[in-house]
This record gives structure tokens, sequence and C-alpha cells, in this order.
């Protein structure tokens, strides 16, 4: 008898209604008239999942006779959202999707938003990870993406009066139908214990580390395909059980709550994502975590290697392990350990391939978020893989001492931080065991060179480079912009799909009346959508004909929410006092999420909110000024946003932005940008051109130099009127009568010291604020500027970056050298 083969299905929508049909009686259990909605969900999804299935296996086989080198992209954070959407529009399924749905009476629309977002990330640096899985899959880079498979994902915010409440999210509560859980693959990982010196005689001496701990690491993965599903790739999650999940004697002799604790500290590694992305948690938690998943990756890509070529010898020339940020620093040390003390290499040749296989990514300068840990912390927890830091850095330090660097550059580029109690510094742990360093826009790489790795920069001048950041076109408009999309294949041709470049055609229309009318009414459509999910969410009715000007993301003091509805207050104020002025309508939109340990980012959360409680109120300003704060901003919600975006606020104190990519988002989407001189926001500048963003603002050096004097906002607040009777409203409980003193410190911050420069940027941002409703009364120029913004952006997305890192840092995808 012949093996059978699997069957190629066909995309009609016939066989499509059939299989879910089958999908649903058959891996469900249900028939059509017992079906509930999420059921529906289901069947769709494994229904469209055996077609990802066919891809998937093909681009492995495919990836593994070619012997292509891999890209590894380590990351603690995946900040996905949901997969079915994606799924089927890069599969080019809607369509039969959508008629087969329709004979059981069922509208895709509808079941796709009961699929739970996967919330695996805290902001940018996640969702960068998720548009570079994308990217990856979509140009042809054979890749895999390791993680953590939290259980429970980033919190769900409420705003209970004007305040943030966090809930916990259960993002697995119906399970996932997208991930295999990989039982197959699993590792062993060790924490605390000892090492011991073995000699043995006729070998050299050798270090063994018996950890006092272990945990086993499970492989769970999720297919990621890529347009056309030219390619599918892996998203690669671990999770943490419990080698002995029942101490049985313990169990035996009746202490039942003690024959569980093992197995409760071990899978409490994978059980929630921190919170925080601006402060670091320094709990043994985390740095747990840190390890647990480089460990086990890092086992796992050298299983793989091992079996295909038999040695590790070659180890660089097949993979490439991307490091995203320093929170899987860890592993320059863990490959050390395993090439040494598992697979017998010696420390030199070890040491280079290391460095050949490993690159970073930095995302931030801001200091407070720069990682480190106590050194007893570190030993207690990881012994051996702290012995090889102590040698990695003498290592270093002969090497700068031999170049001549003298003792406060040595200090600099030390691994170890002597200041503050004796800690070690992941990035320059990362730095030194990479062979390439990346920032994440321009003007960051650049203050990378001159900040925190200026000794490293100078002992090593060509490891840094920079590779600004992108967003992936499929989701960031195709998807969620099906009115803009169908515009505008219908204008300059479809050839924008695969070549997202071609974008550049539709420059021409915009100063082309009649296109931009139609351009301004998918953005019309597009806010009557966000303006009904504002009335549904919060009562309140927004006119969609108004300006939507928008502010999504993190909070934090560095992105100045609070600049932001400082305006609004001095708006409030100046339309009560002026009626008679040409005052423009405006909603002012924010959303975002704060840490929950971070004091002032939640104080700036409900003074949005009193705010926005006593303006909506206020029948004296009723069609020109609206505030809305958008509770539990997600990557679903974003979907939303972006499309009904007149104007982008990207406007944090300048050098302290490393890249943003919601401003990417937004002007793809046909938003003008307000915003200073930070991050990508300077390369938006140079392709938009300066007659298509609006910046205002210190520079980045200016913000330095003005640090440097002891800065301080008092004089600046006493001579500017309109700013002081802001601070002052707020000062007097004008939007807080049932708390007077609930912003005082936020507010004699401002005069005491400013150090984010929001007195300082205030009038600027006020004028510039100003000329936009100038721009608003003149409807053809605001449409041609949207316009230009979506033609122009298009350098923007995500492919161009994954190209530039294929290229420049990985050897790898399509066109590298074969290996
Ligand atoms: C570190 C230690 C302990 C606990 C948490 C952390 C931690 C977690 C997340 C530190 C930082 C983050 C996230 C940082 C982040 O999202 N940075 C953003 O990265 C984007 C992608 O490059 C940039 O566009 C943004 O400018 C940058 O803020």
């Amino acid at each position: 008898l012949m093996a059978p083969t699997p069957q190629r299905r066909q995309n009609d929508s016939a066989t499509f209604a059939s299989e879910i049909l089958e999908k649903l009686t058959y891996a469900i259990g249900k028939n059509p008239a017992a079906a509930r909605r999420h059921d529906w969900l289901e069947a769709t999804t494994l229904a469209v999942r055996d077609r990802i299935i066919d891809h998937w296996l093909e681009s492995n086989q495919k990836t593994t006779e070619s012997g292509e080198k891999r890209v590894c992209y380590l990351s603690m954070e995946f900040l996905i959202g949901r997969l079915l959407r994606d799924a089927i529009s890069n599969l080019g399924l809607t369509q039969s999707v959508t008629e087969a749905l329709a004979v059981y009476d069922v509208e895709l629309d509808m079941i796709e938003l009961l699929e739970p977002d996967a919330a695996l990330g805290n902001g940018g640096l996640g969702r960068l990870a998720a548009c570079f899985m994308e990217s990856m899959a979509s140009t042809g880079v054979p890749a895999f993406g390791y993680g953590i498979r939290y259980v429970h994902g980033f919190f769900r915010q409420e705003v209970v009066d004007g305040e943030q409440v966090e809930l916990p999210e259960n993002w697995l509560m119906h399970g996932n139908p997208w991930e295999f859980e990989r039982r197959e693959n699993s590792y062993e990982i060790g924490f605390g214990g000892k090492v011991a010196a073995i000699d043995e005689p006729g070998k050299p001496p050798r270090q063994i580390w018996r950890p006092g701990e272990r945990v086993l690491a499970v492989a769970y993965d999720t297919p990621i395909v890529g347009w056309r599903g030219n390619h599918v790739n892996t998203l690669r999650l671990w999770s943490a059980q419990s080698l002995d999940p029942i101490l049985l004697d313990a169990f035996n002799s009746g202490d039942h709550i003690g024959a569980l604790r093992e197995a409760n500290k071990a899978e409490a590694i994978t059980r929630v994502l921190y919170p925080a992305d601006s402060h670091q948690a320094g709990q043994e938690l985390r740095l747990r975590q840190e390890y647990f998943f480089s460990s086990a990756s890092l086992q796992d890509i050298i299983r793989r290697h091992l079996k295909a070529y038999g040695t590790l010898h070659n180890l660089s020339d097949k993979v490439a392990i991307q490091l995203n940020d320093t929170h899987p620093a860890v592993s320059v040390a863990e490959l050390m350990r395993l090439l040494i003390d598992v697979h017998g290499f010696a420390w030199d040749e070890a040491w280079t391939i290391t460095q050949a296989t490993f690159s970073y990514t930095n995302h931030t300068l801001l200091p407070e978020a720069l990682e480190t840990w106590p050194i007893h912390l570190f030993e207690r927890l990881l012994p051996r893989q702290m012995q090889i830091i102590y040698a990695i850095n003498a290592q270093t330090i002969r090497e700068a001492t031999q170049k001549g660097l003298d003792g406060g550059k040595i200090t600099a580029i030390s691994l170890i931080d002597e200041n503050n109690g004796r800690r070690v510094r992941m990035g320059q742990l990362a730095f030194v065991g990479s062979h390439a360093i990346n920032g994440v826009s321009a003007l960051h790489t650049e203050l990378m060179k001159e900040t925190v790795f200026h000794s490293l920069h100078e002992l090593y001048p060509s490891r840094i480079q920079n590779k600004t950041n992108g967003v992936t076109p499929r989701r960031w408009l195709m998807q969620a912009n099906p009115g803009l999309t169908a515009l505008v294949t219908d204008a300059i041709g479809p050839a924008f799909l695969d070549n997202v470049e071609k974008l550049a055609d539709l420059d021409a229309l915009a100063t082309d009346a009649a296109f931009r009318e139609k351009f301004m009414a998918v953005k019309l459509e597009n806010k009557q959508r966000l303006a009904k999910v504002i009335e549904e969410r919060l009562a309140i009715s927004v006119d969609p004909g108004a300006m939507f000007d928008i502010q999504v993301k993190r909070i934090h003091e560095y992105k100045r929410q609070f600049l932001n509805i400082i305006e609004a207050i001095a708006l409030y104020d100046q339309i009560r006092s002026h009626p008679e002025r040409n005052w423009q309508p405006r909603v002012k939109i924010f959303g975002g999420k704060a840490a929950p340990s971070y004091a002032q980012a939640k104080e700036i959360i409900h003074l949005i909110n009193d705010v926005a409680r006593v303006v909506n109120a206020d029948p004296s300003v009723q069609n020109l000024l609206k505030v809305v704060f958008i509770p539990n901003y997600n990557v679903s919600l974003a979907e939303i946003i972006m499309p009904a975006a007149d104007l982008s606020e990207q406007i944090s104190t300048a050098g302290l932005e490393a890249s943003g990519t919601g401003n990417m988002k937004f002007a793809l989407n046909g938003a003008l940008t307000i915003g200073t001189l930070d991050g990508a926001n300077v390369e938006m500048l140079e392709h938009l051109g300066e007659e298509n963003i609006y910046i205002f603002g210190l520079t980045a050096a200016e913000v330095a130099a003005r640090r440097r004097e002891a800065h301080s906002g008092r004089s600046i607040i006493e001579n500017s009127r309109l700013l002081r009777e802001a601070l002052d409203s707020i000062v007097k409980g004008v939007f807080s009568p049932d708390g007077q003193e609930r912003y005082a410190s936020l507010v004699s911050n401002l005069y005491n010291n400013d150090w984010w420069m929001i007195a300082a940027d205030f009038e600027a941002y006020w004028q510039t604020q100003r000329k936009l409703d100038d721009l608003w009364q003149d409807t053809p120029s605001w449409g041609e500027k949207a316009v230009r913004n979506t033609a122009r952006m298009s350098w923007f997305s995500s492919d161009r970056s994954i190209r530039e890192y294929a290229k420049d840092i990985w050897r790898a995808g399509p066109g590298a050298p074969a290996s």
C-alpha cells in the first residue's frame, strides 16, 4: 500500500463551508443549531489553521534542506494581538471565509471580535517584536521568535472614579487554538546550587554547575504566516513546569500543601508579564524569567544545530541570535557556559562563536530603565554564569587597558557597577557579547554613542549601527483600514500590497480635489466607527466632524500626556473667555496604561479623567471641545484608533523617546503629526517634508543643556499667562472639587524643576496647535497634507527594517551569501 500524502485543500468558499462544519462537528462536537459564537470562532480558526500548517511544514522543510541561516529573535515580549484576521488576510482568504460563514448565517467581522488579544507585552518593544515576526515571514527570512508563554498577559485597565484599576488578564481562558504544545521539546533549567571544580587526570580542570533546583521548560509553537502565505515562521514560547509535580512522600505523610509547593514555585516563573516598562523591577522572579527563557532557547538552538551539523564550530554561520533589549542578555553568559562546560570548548573559541552569533538592540537611554542586578542575587541564582561574567569583564578590561583607555573609561566599560552596591550591568554584557549593537532611530543611535555606550563605542567603534524601527503595513494599513486600502487600490492599482514603496504614487493625487475628498470621506467613516466605540463604552457623544486629536501610548512623564492635558485646560479657559474667536471643534482623545507602581503616571490618568468630566459637562464649550480617556488601550483598540485620527500627538521630551512606532501607524493612515524632534519623528520629518508635519519645542541638545544649567519652570510659568492660569485652575481644584490637594505635587514639580521641559515647551506647543486650528479650516490643504502623509510613509515599513537587519547584522534571508 502506498503511504497517503496530505491533500492540498481548495480555497473556495464551498470547501471552507464544509471544513468549518467538519471542525464544528468533529473537533468541537456540536452541530450548527447548538453552536455558540465562540464555537464558530474556534471552528473557523481551526479550518484556517490547517491552511497555515501546509505552508508551515513546507517552509520548515525548505529551510532545513537549503541549510539557510536562521534568525532567532529573543524577546521577553511579543505583543501580537489577535491572529485570525491577520492569518486570513495574509492567506488571501477573506472572501472565501466570509462567504463560507454566511452559509451558516455567521458574520466573520462579528466572530473575529471574540478572539482575545495575545497581550504578551507592555508596549513599543513588544509590538515591534510582533511586527518583526510578521515582516520576517513576509520577506522570507527564516526565523524563530523565542519568548515566554505568560498565563496572564498585560493587565486589563478599568477607570473607576477617574482612576486606573488593574485587573488580571486571562487570554487562555477559552484555550488557544493557535498553539501546539511540543512536549518533546522540553529542557531542564537550573537555578541556585554550587559550582564544583573538576580536575580529572590528563584533562584541563573544568567547572561544573550543580543547580539546587530544576524546572522544566516546555515549548508551545504558534505559526506566523507572512504575506500571501509565502513563508511561515514559528513563535516558540516557553512554559514552566515542575519536574516533579507532586512530592509523593510529602503527600503520603499528609502534607498536601507542601507536596505542591515546589510545583507552584516552578510554574510561577511563567505566570505573569511584568507590567513595568520604565523602571526595572529588580525582583528575583524577573531574573528567573529572563534566565529561564534564555537558557531554554539556547538549549533548543543547540540541539537543532547539533542534529543538523553534528558540531557547534559553525554555529554562527547557521544561526543569528538577536537580543531584544537586555532582557535576554544573560544568554551571553549562558551560551559561554553551554559551549565550555557542556560541549568542551576552550574559552577563546567559545567567545568567538558567541560574539559572532549575538547581536543586541537597545530601546532606551533612560537611566532608571537600564537593567542591572545585585551581584549577591545573581550569584545565588546563577553562580556559574556569574563566574563567566567576571571572566568576560576581566578580558574586556584587559583589552581596554591595552588600547590605552584610562580609569574613568574603564569604570564606564566595566560589567560591574561598583557605585550602587555592586551590580551586574546587563547593557554592558549584551554589548561586549555581540558583534553588532543597534539603536532604533537615527537620533537614538547617535545618543547611544554619546551617552550610555560612550566608552564602549570608543573601544569598539564599528559595532554600533542604526536600524530605524518600522511597522507592518499588513496589520496597520490593510487590515486596520480596509476603506483606505480599497481607495488606494482603486487609485493606483494593487502593486502597493506587495511593495509598499508604491504608495509613493499617491503623492501625485494629493492635489486632486476629487481624490482628496474620497480620502477624507474614508477618514470620516473611520472616525464614525471610533465615535461609536466611545459612545458605547463611555456614553460620551463626540462629533465625527470635529478634529480627532489623539495621544495613545504608555503613560509616562517623558511622553508628556501632562503637557497635552494642560493645553486642553488652557484651550477650555480661552474658549470660555473669548467665545467670539474662531475656535475649531476638537476631540482630545487619550489612551494608555500606567505601570501599577508608577504614582505620577497614575496621577496623570486621574487628571485627564477629571478634566474630561468637567469639560464634557460644560455647555459653554459643547461643540468645540471634548476630552476622552479610552480605557484599556491595547492592540485591538489601536486598530480602530489609528485610522480615525486627524492629528497624532508625538510630544515626548526631546532625546527621551528612542523611536516611537505609534507615530508611524498614525501617519501611514493619513494623520498629521504634532511632535518634537525626537526618536523617529526626526526621520519622519525628512521623509514627509517640513510642510507636512508640525514640529515644535526644544531639541535634544537644548534639553541636555538646560538640564546642565539646572533649569526650572518658575520664571517661564510666571511669564506665561496661559500656562499660569491653567496650572492655577488645577491647583485650585477646578477639576477636583472633591480632592483639592490631589495635583499639588504634579504642578509644583513644574515650578521647582520641570525635568521633562513641560513649562519650557508649553508656548511653542500652544502656538503650533493654533496653527493646526487654522489649517483645519482650510479643508483642501489639510487633505493634501493627509494624503502626502500616507504617500510618503512607506519607508517606515518593518519590511525595510528587517531587510536592513538581514543584510547588515544577520547575513540571513533572501540574497544572503550561502554559508
Ligand atoms: C526591565 C526590567 C525589569 C522589568 C521590566 C523591564 C522593561 C520592560 C519593558 C523595560 C523596558 C520595557 C519596554 C521598553 C519599550 O517598550 N521601549 C520602546 O521600544 C520601542 C521599540 O523600539 C520604541 O519605539 C520606544 O521609543 C521605546 O520606548
